[in-house]
C-alpha cells in the first residue's frame, strides 16, 4: 500500500450544465470517485471531494440557443436537475459548486491575471474562423469538420470525441459552422494563447517519471496505462499553442482593458472550479483551504472520463506549475466509456439511462445501479450496460445471494436463539477457519484494490465473502445440526453473523443504503473500517428486524426501460393509454358502414342527445348519440358519417338506438365527426 498522505483532494469532472446527467457520466467520474471517498471516510483519513456544475463554453450557449432561450435559464434549470440526480444515486459530494458565481468569475479572473504577469501567455493577432451568417467568431463546438487524427466526420473545433484528440479549429478537415452550416471565413482577432511547447520537457518527465522539479512526485506505475498511453501520443504529437481566450458573450469575462467581448477559454476557467469548490467548502467548514491545494503532503487525485485526459493531465497542470503555489495531479484515474446495449450513449439519440429517470422508476433503489455500475466499471476499456444484465446482476447477486444469505442469518437467529447473537464455543472446525481467514483478510483486500482504483476487482472482494458466507451456511446446515448438536449450531450462527456484519463494513461504499440497513438491524452502525477483519458482534446482542434488502426485477421491468430508449418523436401527445389487445376477429365482428344523416332533434329532457335518422343504403334508422352539447341538429343533418351498424339495439330515454355514429375526440375535450371520403356512399363497407 503506498504512503499515506497528510489530506487528500478528490476531484470529479464538473459536469456541463447543459443536460441531465446518465449512467455513463456515473460510471465515469462520479460513482468511482464516491467509491474511493467513502472508502476514506470510512478510514477516517482527511479526505475532502469537490465538484460543481461547469456553467460555461459553447455547450451551454449552443444548448440555450437550440431551445431558444437564455444561458442563464440553461444552467440553472441543470444545475439543480444533476444535484437531484446525484442526491437519488447517493453520490455525496462534500461541496458542490457552479462556476458562474461571482465568486468563480473573480478566482479565474485573478488566476488569469497572475499568469499574464508570470508570462505563461502569449498574445496574438491570428485569424480566428468567422461564421459570416451568424457574424460571429466559431471556436470550439460552433465549429465541426472531420478530424485530421481519425477521419472522424463530426470532428469539434476543439476535440474529436471519436479519438479523442486535442484538435484546433485549424486543423479540420472541411470545417462548417454548427450555427448556420457556413462554410466559415477567417478574420483577424487577438488572442491570448498557452505555448504548450514549452513545457513538454517536464511534463515528460512528470508523467512518465513520477518526478517533479527533480523530485519524486508519485509513482507512474500507479497510473493507468491508457491514460498514460493517451498523455504520451499527445506529446510525442508536438504541443501545439492553443488559445485560452474567446469571442463570446458567455463565461467569465477576460479582465484586461480593451478585451471587450472576451471569455476565458472554458477549459482554463473549468478546471479552476475545483479550486473555487474548495475555498467555498472550507469557508462553510470555517477551515483553511490552502493546505488541500497548496501542501506537499496532500494527494490531489482526479475523477474523470476518457475524453477529459489531455485537459487534466496535459493543460491544466501546466496552468499550475506556471501558477507556482499549486499542487499537481497525483493521479488521473480516468475511465472508459460506458456503451449501453449495444451502441455508444448518446444524448441527443436519447440512447440512454438518465439518472433522475432511474431515480424515479426505481424510488430508493440507489443501491442498485451502484452495485451494476461498479461491477461493469469501465476502468480499464469501454463496458456496456444492458437491461438484462441489471436485473440478472441484481436478481442472481443482491437478492439471491447477498439478501438470501443475510435473511437465512436473521431468520435462524430468530428462531433458534430468540434473536440475539449466540455465544461461540471457540471449537472452529478447518472449514471456519477457512472463513474466518477469508473474512479478516477481506477489508485489506477491498481497501487496498481501492487505493488502486481498481473498484471491479474490490467489489469482487467484498461479494466473495458474502458467497462464502452464503456457501457456509448452505453447506453447515446450521437448522439440522441443531436438533442434534446445538452448540456447533450456535458456532455456525455466530460465525454467520460475524461475516454479516464485516460484508456490510466492506460493502458500504458500494451499497451505502443497504449497509446502513444491516448495521441497524446487527446494532453496529459507526463501526470503522479499522474494525473489521474480526468479530463486530458481540454475544447476546439483540438483533432489530430485518427490512427486505432486494426485490427481483421484473421481465416487465426491464422490457419498459428498454422501450424508453431511442427517438422520442417531435410533437407527441399525452393522451390516455391504449387500450388491452384486441384480435383481428373481434375487429372483423363490427360492421362499420357509411351513412348519412337524414333528419335530428334533441331528446326530450336529455341535454347531451340528439336522435338522429340515418339512411344506410339498405334501410332507414334512429340512432341516438350523445352530441347534442356539439352540435346543434341543423349542423348534423346531411352529413355522411362512420356507423356502427350491427351494435345491439339499446333503449335510451326511451328511444331504440339501432347503431352508433363514430366520433373523435379532441385534445380539448370536443367531438369531431370521423367523416368518409367524399364520394363515399350510403351502405359502403368499412374494412
Ligand atoms: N465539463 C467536460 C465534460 O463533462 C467538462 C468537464 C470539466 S472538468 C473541469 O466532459
Ligand atoms: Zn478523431
Amino acid at each position: 500500500m503506498s504512503e499515506q498522505p497528510a489530506r487528500t483532494l478528490v476531484t470529479s469532472a464538473l459536469p456541463y450544465a447543459n443536460g441531465p446527467i446518465h449512467i455513463g457520466h456515473i460510471a465515469g467520474a462520479y460513482l468511482p470517485a464516491d467509491l474511493y471517498v467513502r472508502y476514506l471516510r470510512a478510514r477516517k483519513r482527511d479526505v475532502v471531494w469537490v465538484c460543481g456544475s461547469d456553467e460555461h463554453g459553447a455547450a451551454i450557449t449552443l444548448r440555450a440557443r437550440k431551445e431558444g432561450t437564455t444561458p442563464r435559464a440553461i444552467v440553472d434549470r441543470y444545475h439543480e436537475e444533476m444535484q437531484g440526480a446525484f442526491r437519488g444515486l447517493d453520490i455525496d459530494f462534500d461541496h458542490y459548486d457552479r462556476t458562474s458565481s461571482a465568486e468563480h468569475h473573480e478566482f479565474a479572473q485573478s488566476f488569469f491575471l497572475d499568469l499574464l504577469e508570470k508570462g505563461a501567455f502569449t498574445e496574438e493577432t491570428r485569424q480566428q474562423f468567422y461564421d459570416p451568417i451568424e457574424q460571429q467568431f466559431l471556436a470550439d463546438r460552433y465549429i465541426q469538420g472531420a478530424c485530421p487524427k481519425c477521419a472522424h466526420e463530426k470532428a469539434f473545433g476543439d476535440q474529436c470525441e471519436k479519438c479523442g484528440s486535442a484538435l484546433s479549429p485549424e486543423e479540420l478537415i472541411g470545417p462548417k459552422s454548427t450555427l448556420s452550416g457556413a462554410t466559415p471565413e477567417m478574420r483577424e482577432t487577438t488572442l491570448w494563447y498557452l505555448p504548450m511547447d514549452r513545457h513538454e520537457d517536464w511534463l515528460r518527465e512528470y508523467l512518465e517519471q513520477g518526478k517533479l522539479d527533480g523530485e519524486v512526485h508519485h509513482d507512474p506505475k500507479a497510473w493507468k496505462a491508457h491514460v498514460l498511453g493517451q498523455c504520451r501520443s499527445w506529446i510525442d504529437g508536438g504541443l501545439q499553442s492553443r488559445a485560452m481566450t474567446r469571442d463570446l458573450d458567455w463565461g467569465v469575462p477576460v479582465p484586461v482593458e480593451g478585451a471587450d467581448g472576451k471569455v476565458l477559454y472554458v477549459w482554463l476557467d473549468a478546471p479552476l472550479g475545483y479550486i473555487t469548490a474548495t475555498r467555498n467548502w472550507a469557508a462553510k467548514k470555517g477551515v483553511d483551504w490552502e493546505p488541500y491545494w497548496k501542501d506537499k503532503d496532500t494527494q490531489l487525485v482526479h475523477f474523470i472520463g476518457k475524453d477529459n485526459i489531455v485537459f487534466h493531465c496535459i493543460i491544466f497542470p501546466i496552468l499550475l506549475k506556471e501558477q507556482g503555489e499549486y499542487l499537481l495531479p497525483h493521479n488521473v484515474p480516468a475511465n472508459e466509456f460506458m456503451n449501453l446495449e449495444g451502441d455508444k450513449i448518446s444524448t441527443s439519440r436519447n440512447w440512454a439511462v438518465w439518472a433522475s429517470e432511474y431515480v424515479q422508476d426505481f424510488d430508493g433503489r440507489s443501491d442498485e445501479m451502484r452495485y451494476v455500475l461498479a461491477s461493469i466499471m469501465p476502468e480499464q476499456k469501454d463496458a456496456e450496460f444492458t437491461w438484462e444484465d441489471f436485473q440478472s446482476r441484481v436478481n442472481n447477486e443482491l437478492a439471491d445471494v447477498l439478501g438470501n444469505f443475510v435473511n437465512r442469518v436473521f431468520v435462524l437467529t430468530g428462531k433458534f436463539h430468540g434473536g440475539k447473537v449466540p455465544g461461540a464455543s471457540g471449537q472452529w472446525t478447518d472449514v471456519d477457519e477457512a472463513l474466518l481467514s477469508l473474512m479478516k483478510g477481506t477489508p485489506e483486500a477491498v481497501g487496498e484494490a481501492i487505493e488502486r482504483y481498481r473498484f471491479r476487482e474490490a467489489l469482487q472482494h467484498a461479494m466473495g465473502l458474502v458467497r462464502a458466507g452464503n456457501k457456509y451456511l448452505t453447506e453447515e446446515e446450521p437448522w439440522k445440526v441443531a436438533k442434534t448438536d446445538p452448540v456447533r449450531a450456535a458456532d455456525i450462527l455466530h460465525l454467520a453473523l460475524q461475516v454479516t456484519a464485516n460484508a456490510a463494513v466492506v460493502l458500504a461504499p458500494f451499497l451505502p443504503k443497504t449497509a446502513a440497513r444491516l448495521t441497524d438491524a446487527l446494532g453496529t452502525s459507526g463501526l470503522p473500517w479499522d474494525a473489521a477483519g474480526g468479530s463486530l458482534v458481540p454475544e447476546g446482542q439483540p438483533l432489530g428486524p430485518l427490512p427486505i434488502l432486494f426485490e427481483k426485477i421484473t421481465d416487465e421491468q426491464v422490457a419498459e426501460q428498454q422501450a424508453k430508449m431511442g427517438p422520442e418523436l417531435e410533437g407527441m401527445r399525452d393522451v390516455e393509454p391504449e387500450k388491452d389487445e384486441t384480435t383481428f376477429d373481434d375487429f372483423q365482428s363490427m360492421d362499420l358502414r357509411v351513412a348519412e344523416v337524414l333528419s335530428a332533434e334533441k331528446v326530450k329532457g336529455a341535454d347531451k342527445l340528439l336522435q338522429l335518422i340515418v339512411r344506410t343504403g339498405y334501410d332507414e334508422r334512429t340512432v341516438v348519440s350523445g352530441i347534442a352539447e356539439h352540435f346543434s341538429p341543423e349542423e348534423v343533418v346531411g352529413r355522411r358519417v362512420v356507423l356502427l351498424a350491427n351494435l345491439a339495439p339499446r333503449k335510451i330515454r326511451g328511444v331504440v338506438s339501432q347503431g352508433m355514429v363514430l366520433m373523435a375526440s379532441t385534445e380539448d375535450g370536443g367531438l369531431r365527426f370521423v367523416t368518409p371520403e367524399e364520394g363515399a356512399e350510403p351502405g359502403d363497407i368499412i374494412r
